[in-house]
């Protein structure tokens, strides 16, 4: 593997959000790609701080520095993944399930598919069904509720949230796309999902799928 994605991995895990931006500048200039950057640097990174974390060498503020210094990264390659996006391919609602933290694989979907020429609305983290619905009920006009869950924990809150827009009545001119690492294709059909993504490249290509 290229050097500087080593040190991008590196930095990451060792939170070095100091010279962050100067490595992903680096190995830009070494003419990597972002979307490898993204894929083999810093999600790579993210890895091993969970496994650190699993190990009881990282706790919580750890993971929480480890992720600040990601999205500093990010900030360096986000306007080259995002390029294009001229006309709306249509209105996304997306957010964290009710009871979850976890934002930085929201926010990247959300990057791509505003790149993708989505208008997304990102309604943040820790979102309960009722907040869902009532942001739904302000833009009639969207076309997918795209949903993150991190945690076994917090899963079942998709589901919450599904049958709370059904309640609301607003589930049949709706598609729901799900993701998060704990999630599968299966969980996402057994819980009334039209689509689910593994990560966010592909999750422009499902949204895609799902306006049709
Ligand atoms: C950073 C981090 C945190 C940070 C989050 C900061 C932030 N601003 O997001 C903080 C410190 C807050 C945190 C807290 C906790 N965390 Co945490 N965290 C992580 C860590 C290390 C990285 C997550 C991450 O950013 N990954 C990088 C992004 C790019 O990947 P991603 O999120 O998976 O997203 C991609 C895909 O999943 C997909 N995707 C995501 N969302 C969506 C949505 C749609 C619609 C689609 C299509 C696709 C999609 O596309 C994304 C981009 O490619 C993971 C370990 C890991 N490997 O995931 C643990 C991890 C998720 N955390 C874990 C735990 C246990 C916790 C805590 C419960 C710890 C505790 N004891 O308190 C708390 C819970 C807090 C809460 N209520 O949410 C466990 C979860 C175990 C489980 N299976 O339930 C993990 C797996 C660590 C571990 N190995 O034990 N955490």
């Amino acid at each position: 593997m290229e050097k500087v994605l080593e040190q991008i991995i590196d930095g990451i895990v060792k939170f070095d959000q100091d010279s962050i931006q100067e490595r992903v500048k680096e190995a830009l200039a070494a003419g990597i790609n972002p979307q490898k950057i993204l894929n083999e640097g810093m999600i790579v990174a993210m890895g091993k701080v969970g496994k650190l974390f699993e190990e009881g060498e990282y706790f919580l503020p750890e993971m929480l520095v480890a992720a600040m210094t990601m999205q500093k990264g990010l900030e360096v390659i986000q306007p080259l993944l995002m390029k294009s996006g001229v006309k709306s391919a249509g209105k996304i609602v997306l957010g964290t399930v009710k009871g979850d933290l976890h934002d930085v694989g929201k926010n990247l979907v959300g990057m791509m598919l505003k790149g993708a020429g989505f208008d997304v609305i990102d309604v943040g983290v820790d979102v309960t069904p009722e907040k869902f619905v009532e942001v739904l009920q302000d833009n009639k006009d969207a076309k997918i509720l795209a949903l993150s869950a991190l945690l076994t924990t917090t899963m079942p809150n998709m589901k919450t949230t599904i049958d709370a827009v059904k309640r609301a009545g607003l589930r049949s001119k709706l598609k729901v796309m799900v993701g998060g690492a704990p999630l599968n294709e299966t969980y996402a059909k057994e819980i009334g999902a039209d689509g689910y993504a593994p990560d966010a490249s592909r999750a422009v290509g499902v949204a895609k799928t799902l306006v049709g």
